[in-house]
């Protein structure tokens, strides 16, 4: 693509440690460049964290913007932030947190039933305050596939990572998870 969004200068710089590939572009069905598609959630919390927020997809010409704002992270910690989700069909959920068992606190792998593995990674941020605003471009899967090749976002979820428990910070600890519903085009 050589349009360079003038907004997009913020993207590049908070996303040194993301990896953007140059998918195949060339395999483009010719409809899609007229109008993208647009999923948005709500990001709702996870282990009682307080962590909440908003997400926005804009998928276009191979191309997949994610907008996320999130508050009531911990401060001075890892929040890694990931599309989740079964690329076989199955819709992927927001875990409850019955799923945590008898310790009451619903791990990474406690999760894995509800939201599936990690499709695309959308950062590692170690957040100064309470928030988080990234507005990040991706072009592939974490496993190096098109975008593209994931389909209708629609049947993934969004999940934030990062809170203390008992004393220790763990980095993999869902916080808060989004559905997204998309708006068509
Ligand atoms: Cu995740």
């Amino acid at each position: 693509m050589r349009r360079t969004p003038r907004n997009w200068a913020i993207v590049a710089a908070a996303a040194a440690p993301v990896a953007v590939t140059t998918a195949a572009v060339a395999a483009q069905p010719a409809a899609a460049s007229n109008g993208a598609v647009v999923d948005h959630g709500t990001l709702v919390e996870l282990n009682h964290s307080g962590v909440h927020g908003v997400v926005t997809l804009v998928e276009r010409d191979g191309q997949l913007r994610v907008n996320l704002n999130a508050h009531g992270l911990e401060p001075g910690q890892m929040h890694m932030q990931h599309i989740h989700g079964f690329g076989n069909g199955t819709q992927a959920h927001c875990p409850d947190m019955s799923l945590a068992g008898p310790d009451g606190v619903l791990s990474f792998a406690d999760g894995l039933p509800a939201y599936g593995p990690v499709l695309i990674t959308l950062g590692h941020d170690v957040t100064p305050g309470s928030e988080l605003a990234d507005s990040r471009t991706f072009t592939s899967t974490d496993a190096g596939a098109a975008e593209t090749s994931l389909g209708a976002y629609d049947q993934y979820v969004i999940v934030v990572h990062g809170l203390t428990n008992a004393g220790t910070f763990d980095a993999s600890l869902p916080v808060a998870c989004a559905v997204l519903s998309s708006n068509g085009s």
